[in-house]
């Protein structure tokens, strides 16, 4: 088939503010963490070199973590890649715009990393960030935020 039959007609970038998503944050002042019982959502930002929050704690052993990544650029060919150390069910490849999610259960204590997994630019390995984990049953607050801001 012809390049030019399709090349008009491909999607450069979904729009921001048509994002429909339930969990969007078409911003980094949306980003937040919730936790509803052992059900935790991020609500997470993408865009070039940062996640946000890239911070958070407060998170323990056999909680549901879903990570809802929002990439927030609005350039074509800069989708950012998710996941986090762990991870069973792969990663994800979030387009511009659009609105992804990752589940991951949290099965021990500790320090995880988490990062884009798609070259998005030269400080593309910045785009990492750490969760803790504390034992099931601790009294650690619910605490995110990014590089050194952490709010409650
Ligand atoms: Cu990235």
């Amino acid at each position: 088939m012809p390049a030019d039959l399709i090349k008009d007609k491909s999607v450069k970038i979904y729009k921001l503010e048509e994002n429909k998503h339930p969990y969007v944050a078409k911003g980094e002042k949306e980003a937040k963490v919730t936790r509803q019982g052992n059900q935790v959502h991020v609500y997470m930002t993408a865009i070039r070199s940062h996640l946000t929050p890239d911070n958070i704690e407060g998170v323990k052993v056999g909680d549901e973590v879903y990570f809802h990544v929002t990439n927030l650029e609005q350039d074509w060919d800069i989708p950012h890649g998710f996941t986090i150390r762990g991870s069973k069910t792969a990663e994800i490849l979030v387009m511009p715009g659009e609105t992804q999610t990752l589940y991951w259960k949290a099965e021990k204590a500790g320090v995880i990393p988490f990062y884009c997994t798609d070259f998005c630019s030269a400080l593309h390995q910045e785009m990492q960030g750490y969760i803790r984990v504390s034992p099931a049953g601790s009294n650690v607050p619910l605490k995110y935020g990014t590089g050194d801001d952490m709010v409650q």
